[in-house]
């Protein structure tokens, strides 16, 4: 009997998990998607200034590199634009059910019983959850909130209709989002106030534009375009990836050229000062800009370093008293970047809920599975290398590694597969043992710590990562056990 398959979630990894099912003969799935349009991240975040900070030529899948992005760095927009179109080439768009989000998703007899928000149900074989980190807005609990009289939204849900033009405008955060949208808008709006929490590191990043020759040169030669993706994928492993695990060579290398940046770039020295963080680089996300530091001294533009106490009708109003007039609000605050698969109820083996599996901490098996979950696959799931390389990268090496397991089942061996528990145990030990020596832990407040002060991340090396998602060591999966289940 022919497999069913089901993928949540039509952004960058469930198109990718689609086409390789389609790549492997496999029609009968259905890709269920809670908007109206593909491109997670890349359909949410639409805010002025919105880039990849991950060069184009790494940001692609590498069956489908593009020779005439824009930019090193390109605008969210073209990336959108990407996605859209390779998933018509690969005929995607006709297996994706819009407005269609995955309420509950419940192991029977063997099989997933799935149920939507519009109450439709389905039975599939597989689930491949592709339901991305950074989805969910995370709104600041500062007290006043609602109070605010003008237009105020998050920076992932990005009011076009607000006119800017000519406004006073408050920015709360610092982030990546932040940083981009600021010298966005300098120029456009009557007054900047930009509110910092925590000082950044910056790394001055030249975002140039391909010359007409340079995207021919691309668009003719695709050996000159993989050699491209080679170099930008070589250069991430050996700087930034390693930085981060603890080399400290890199990481030096990395928080200089962010303090020669500061000291050139910055020329108030009260303003350097308070643009000067106290913990290490790269602790949090570090910030890739060199346009952030001369949009910020712009004569419309004002930091505020004081913390925020409340938000008024009017305004901000800071601990020292002052209230920051102004006429729109934007919260760039981030995401809950923890909130794996949630809100969906997802129920396993024996009715055990993913919510009780994970009630200590979102614990899976090399990202990608979870004990008692059979046939149930993750892309992007928890402690992927998310803040060392391209997502793209670590998709592919994670479907690819699914659908080894998945053959498992296709070719009869067995009739589900899921890891057992002693090996997401002995990973998920040795993962927390590791990272003691990130950069992440090394005293910093940022979303890539969980609740228990965990980084989300994988603390070891890019070529440990590729080496392991090469083969599943079966020796960790429950294939006899899961042989009982019925189909
Ligand atoms: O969010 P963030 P982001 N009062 O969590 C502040 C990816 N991304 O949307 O630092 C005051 O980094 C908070 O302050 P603090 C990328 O992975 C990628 O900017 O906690 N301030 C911080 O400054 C990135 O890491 C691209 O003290 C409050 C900010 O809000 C991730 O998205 C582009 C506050 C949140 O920063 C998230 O970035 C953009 C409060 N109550 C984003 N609460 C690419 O180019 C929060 N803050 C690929």
């Amino acid at each position: 009997m022919s497999k069913r398959f089901a993928i949540i979630g039509a952004g960058m990894s469930g198109i990718l998990a689609a086409i390789k099912l389609k790549q492997r003969g496999i029609e009968d799935f259905t890709i269920y998607e809670k908007a109206s349009r593909l491109g997670g991240t890349w359909r949410d975040n639409t805010y002025p200034g919105l880039s990849c900070d991950v060069p184009s030529h790494v940001y692609a899948y590498s069956f489908e590199l593009k020779g005439d992005w824009t930019r090193r760095f390109s605008p969210g927009a073209e990336i959108q634009r990407y996605f859209e179109g390779v998933a018509e080439k690969y005929g995607i768009e006709r297996h994706i059910r819009y407005n269609s989000e995955i309420t509950r998703a419940e192991h029977v007899d063997g099989r997933w019983r799935l149920r939507t928000s519009s109450r439709a149900t389905d039975t599939v074989d597989f689930v491949i959850a592709a339901t991305g980190v950074l989805h969910h807005p995370a709104m600041p609990d500062i007290p006043g909130l609602a109070d605010f009289k003008g237009p105020k939204f998050h920076s992932a849900r990005w009011g076009h209709a607000v006119p800017i033009h000519g406004k006073r405008v408050g920015i709360i955060g610092t982030g990546s989002t932040a940083i981009q949208i600021v010298p966005a808008l300098a120029d456009r709006v009557a007054k900047l106030s930009l509110f910092q929490r925590t000082a950044q590191w910056v790394l001055p990043l030249a975002n140039p534009f391909y010359s007409a020759e340079e995207k021919a040169m691309f668009r003719e030669s695709p050996e000159r375009l993989q050699q491209s993706y080679d170099f930008w994928s070589q250069r991430f492993v050996d700087t930034f990836a390693r930085a981060v695990i603890g080399n400290q060579d890199e990481l030096q290398k990395i928080e200089d050229a962010c303090r020669l940046n500061l000291e050139e770039n910055v020329h108030d020295p009260e303003l350097r000062w308070r643009l000067t963080p106290n913990y290490r680089a790269a602790c949090k996300r570090l910030i890739m800009s060199d346009e952030f530091y001369p949009a910020l001294q712009k004569p419309n533009v004002e930091l505020v370093t004081e913390g925020i106490d409340r938000i008024e009708a009017t305004g901000v109003r800071t601990k020292d008293g002052a209230l920051h007039v102004l006429d729109v609000l934007v919260l760039a605050t981030g995401f809950d970047g923890h909130a794996f698969l949630r809100p969906m109820e997802v129920l396993g083996e024996g009715g055990r809920t993913l919510a009780e599996a994970w009630s200590e901490a979102n614990e899976a098996y090399r990202s990608v599975a979870v004990p008692g979950f059979p046939n149930f696959f993750m892309l992007v799931g928890p402690n992927s290398p998310i803040g060392n390389f391209s997502v793209i990268m670590i998709s592919e090496l994670q479907i690819d590694y699914i659908l080894q397991l998945v053959d498992l089942v296709l070719e009869g061996r067995c009739r589900a597969v899921a890891p057992s528990a002693a090996a997401a145990r002995r990973f998920n030990d040795a993962l927390h043992e590791a990272m003691k020596g990130t950069v992440w832990v090394s005293g910093c407040r940022s979303w890539y710590l969980d609740r228990n002060g965990n980084p989300a991340l994988w603390p070891w090396s890019f070529d440990r990562f590729r080496a392991e998602m090469q083969k599943p060591d079966l020796a960790d999966f429950d294939l006899a056990s899961a042989a009982t289940t019925q189909v």
